[in-house]
């Protein structure tokens, strides 16, 4: 199974680069910022907790998120491979990841972290807030404080991959393709 773990900064490309990948590899798509603004659309209990959070830019708590990604793995057993994207987002989410995947024996292949500078990632969330209807991308603030939870709370989670000798760091500046192929380069090595 090619299990992946798309890694990066609130911007970095995850979700756009991600709809490629799942195309061309034929992997299913676990997005918890994808999985939480449904909940949030179809106004369920955890969807209005959540929205309050994602709207200031915290995170939601870990029991959320590892329970979603939990359900969502029972419901694809016959699954060729994941894409994990903006998930684990902290050290506890990435220890009850590679547990949720040995009871399924399997485990994560690499993790692939998009690297971008932060004013780059500011100029594109803050693009993409005047269309999208995200309220976390509309305002300064909220991507700022996103980018401050990112380097406080999640970048720590490169190590936890580092040290399984599975991080690989890939340049996300430059076009969507440019980044694509990149991406693709590294995942063919891994693949054999
Ligand atoms: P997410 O939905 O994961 O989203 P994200 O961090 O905004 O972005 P992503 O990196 O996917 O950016 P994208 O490709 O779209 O998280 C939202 C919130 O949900 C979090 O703040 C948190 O509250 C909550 N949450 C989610 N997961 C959680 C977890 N595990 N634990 C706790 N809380 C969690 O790209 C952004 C923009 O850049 C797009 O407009 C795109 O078109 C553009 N772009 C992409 N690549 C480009 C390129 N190469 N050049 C120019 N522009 C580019």
């Amino acid at each position: 199974m090619l299990n992946l773990v798309l890694f990066g900064p609130p911007g970095a490309g995850k979700g756009t680069q991600s709809e490629k990948l799942v195309e061309k590899y034929s992997l299913v798509h676990l997005s918890t910022g994808d999985l939480l603004r449904s909940e949030i659309k179809a106004g369920t209990e955890l969807g209005l907790q959540a929205k309050r959070l994602m709207d200031e830019g915290s995170l939601v708590p870990d029991a959320v998120v590892i329970g979603m990604i939990g359900s969502k793995l029972e419901a694809n057993t016959d699954a060729p491979g994941f894409i994990f994207d903006g998930f684990p987002r902290t050290t506890a989410q990435a220890e009850a990841l590679d547990k949720l995947l040995e009871q399924h024996s399997t485990s994560i292949s690499c993790m692939l972290a998009l690297e971008v500078e932060d004013q780059e990632l500011i100029n594109r969330l803050l693009e993409r807030g005047k269309s999208s209807g995200r309220s976390d991308d509309a305002n300064e603030e909220v991507v700022k404080n996103r980018l401050n939870v990112y380097q406080r709370d999640t970048a720590v989670v490169a190590d936890f991959y580092s040290k399984q000798q599975k991080y690989i760091a890939v340049e996300g500046e430059g076009s969507i393709d440019e980044v694509f192929q990149r991406l693709c380069a590294e995942i063919d090595k891994v693949k054999g």
